[in-house]
């Protein structure tokens, strides 16, 4: 029997564009995932390039009936076995993730010093009182000193951190004291952010670290230093800048183009563009520039993670998620997709060329061949917002009218949900505090918290895994707290409005959400900002009552259809910080049993925290939920759960009558 076709996506404006896509002949990530099949020994994390005597493939262990003998001979020219080829592969992923969200954080880190030194006069200080948090974060003078003098200082510190070469990261005080404890006793406090990684690649070199468990301590502190550092710096320096995100209400999916409007999409990471156009593109000598085109205005929408970042301080509407990319243009209406980087489809150029989009690369460190150039100036945003918005309008009058098709598909949501957010809504204005969603996770109405993020993967159908995993979570009482294509997937099934308690919930967690009027996901932004999650798992931490450690939480993270190679470095964060973490789709160390037996057990023992990988999302929620109430086991509030258990059954019986 031929084997069941998986469905490429449960996403029905997906689904409707990739017939479309097919009508014209256009190849997406979709079917170039069919046609090309994974390299078995690569995607087990068998494959070392590291030198030139290779590359060795070492080829899987017979299983336990291997003898020494076999053993001894799956290894690569230089001995390497594949234990250290699996760890330095891994590790090596860390790396490039923590490279990738660090230099997004080092840039917005120049954009902030050039505002505070006044050398551009377009970006500014929003969020007074996180600044002057930071402040007392780093020991900065406040007294009667000016903003701009403050932010200096603030901008000064951050950028020496990413150089730092000895001490630690400074975010890392912001961790429950025992964590930090922990960290320095194992030897992994993170010091410069560049220093780790260099001292990963070093590590990785033919013939320097051999043993994975040492080469695993590395791999630990780099993601450490992302999470911690890279990560939390980009996310505190753009709350400070483009302000703190505060819920509101947006839209998500292809349904948010208008075939009335010049459509410009921004795609990728970074935010000091995205904030710029969003800023001019109601301009109004722009907009009447677009209706001399014969457009009745200006959409801007976003996709990746840009449209989280301006959806979660500006509402502006998202488009879709990292497998929708190529499927916005073959809508025929976008004028422009601007890019920067990260996440950016090189298929995209070939998908534009078949229509009359204009793909616009803005970033000297990410080109696409064949794209438009128009860079982002840092020191006039506003100027060049102004030039790629007008490249779009230009764009309008040469739309394919016979190609035109808009899938009817929008969802609402609410977003915003920064950890202040969090503190605000549960406690109120004059006493934020996280005090009520301790009590109730005490009192087991939220049974446990659970971080579902990460991206969408072309070998898995599209936001499948992670819509079914959050529905599991949700129906046992799980609060689920989310960001990157993860949060766009639940955003899109309607689980970011407050109505979704009633109908996906189990009664505890639908009270609570109902009582505080939040949806039963929060959206807490894009992939940097999975910092905001480890701030707000310390906030829960702090107010007592669940342990002394992020490790004591009910809690636990997954991403299951990651892709990236940031996913593994916010992985290898959330297990480093004590979190319990399940990967779905496939996992890049399976070639090494005794490898993979570490980071699946052994990881536990130092740091309280462990990965898992479980391609089924139901199970792999499950697994979660196990492990929510395995810690609430070991505070003690097991008992008060099981009343609530019962309250459950009743109000099942209630609601066949
Ligand atoms: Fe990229 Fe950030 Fe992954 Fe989405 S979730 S595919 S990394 S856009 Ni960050
Ligand atoms: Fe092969 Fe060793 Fe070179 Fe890797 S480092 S390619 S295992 S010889």
């Amino acid at each position: 029997m031929a084997a069941e076709k998986q469905a490429k996506s449960i996403d029905k404006a997906t689904l409707e564009m990739l017939a479309k896509a097919s009508a014209e002949g256009i190849s997406t990530a979709f079917n170039r995932a069919e046609q090309m099949k994974p390299c078995p020994i690569g995607s087990d994390g068998s494959c070392c390039k590291n030198c030139a005597m290779g590359p060795c493939r070492i080829p899987l262990a017979k299983g336990k009936d291997e003898t020494p003998e076999e053993h001894a001979k799956r290894v690569g020219v230089c001995g390497a076995t594949a234990e250290t080829i699996a760890a330095r592969n891994f590790v090596r992923m860390i790396a490039a993730g923590a490279a990738a969200h660090s230099d997004h954080a080092r840039r917005v880190v120049e954009a902030f010093k050039l505002m505070a030194e006044g050398k551009t006069k377009d970006f500014h200080i929003i969020d007074e009182q996180k600044l002057l948090k930071l402040a007392l974060d780093f020991g900065i003078k406040i007294g009667d000193r000016t903003n701009q003098e403050i932010a200096l200082d603030i901008a000064h510190i951050c950028e020496a951190e990413f150089g730092k070469q000895n001490g630690e990261l400074l975010f890392t005080r912001l961790a429950p004291a025992k964590r930090q404890e922990i960290w320095r006793k194992i030897g992994v406090m993170p010091r410069g952010i560049d220093r780790e990684v260099v001292e990963l690649m070093h590590r990785t070199h033919m013939g320097v670290d051999q043993d994975y468990q040492n080469l695993m301590l590395q791999g630990s502190r780099t993601a450490l230093a992302d999470g911690w550092g890279g990560s939390m710096i980009a996310t505190e320096i753009q709350d400070c800048m483009f302000g703190t995100p505060t819920p509101t209400l947006s839209e998500i999916n292809f349904g948010v183009f208008k075939e009335e409007m010049v459509n410009l999409v921004i795609h990728g990471h970074e935010p000091a563009l995205a904030e710029m156009l969003a800023a001019v593109s109601q301009d109004s000598e722009l907009v009447a520039y677009a209706k001399a085109k014969g457009a009745q205005g200006i959409n801007l929408a976003g996709m990746c993670c840009t449209a989280n970042e301006i959806m979660m301080r500006h509402g502006i509407p998202i488009g879709g998620n990292y497998l929708q990319q190529e499927l916005a243009i073959v809508t025929g209406v976008i004028e422009a997709m601007v890019v920067d980087i990260q996440c950016i489809m090189q298929g995209l150029q070939e998908v534009a060329c078949c229509y009359h989009t204009r793909l616009i690369n803005t970033d000297a460190r990410s080109r696409i061949t064949g794209a438009d150039w128009l860079p982002f100036d840092e020191y006039h945003p506003r100027e060049s917002a102004k030039a790629i918005i007008k490249a779009a309008i230009d764009n309008f009058p040469n739309r394919m009218k016979h190609k035109v098709r808009i899938p009817e598909v929008k969802t609402s949501l609410i977003a915003g949900f920064s950890h202040e957010t969090i503190n605000y809504m549960l406690g109120g204005l004059f006493r934020a505090s996280y005090r009520p969603l301790n009590d109730n996770i005490i009192n087991g109405r939220i049974r446990g918290l659970a971080g579902v993020v990460g991206c969408n993967n072309a070998r898995t159908t599209h936001d499948s895994d992670h819509v079914m995993m959050i529905k599991e979570l949700l129906k046992n009482d799980v609060l689920v707290l989310s960001t990157g294509c993860a949060a766009m997937a639940a955003a899109k099934a309607g689980l970011m409005v407050p109505e979704a308690a009633r109908e996906f919930c189990g009664p505890g967690l639908a009270e609570v959400c109902e009582t505080v009027g939040m949806p039963p996901v929060l959206h807490m932004g894009a992939c940097v900002d999975n910092s905001r999650i480890l701030i707000a798992a310390t906030a829960v931490v702090k107010d007592g009552g669940l342990g002394d450690d992020i490790s004591d939480l009910p809690a636990a993270g997954a991403a299951p259809e990651w892709m990236s190679e940031k996913a593994i470095a916010i992985g290898q964060y959330f297990v480093s910080s004590g979190v319990y973490t399940v990967f779905g789709t496939t996992f890049p160390t399976a070639g090494s049993k005794e490898f993979s037996e570490y980071l699946f057990q052994g990881m536990e023992e130092l740091y309280g925290g462990k990965w898992a990988f479980e391609p089924d999302p139901v199970k792999a929620a499950d697994l979660m939920i196990a492990h929510i109430d395995r810690k609430r086991k070991a505070l003690g509030i097991d008992k008060a759960r099981e009343r609530v258990l019962y309250d459950m059954a009743m109000r099942r019986e209630l609601e066949k009558e």
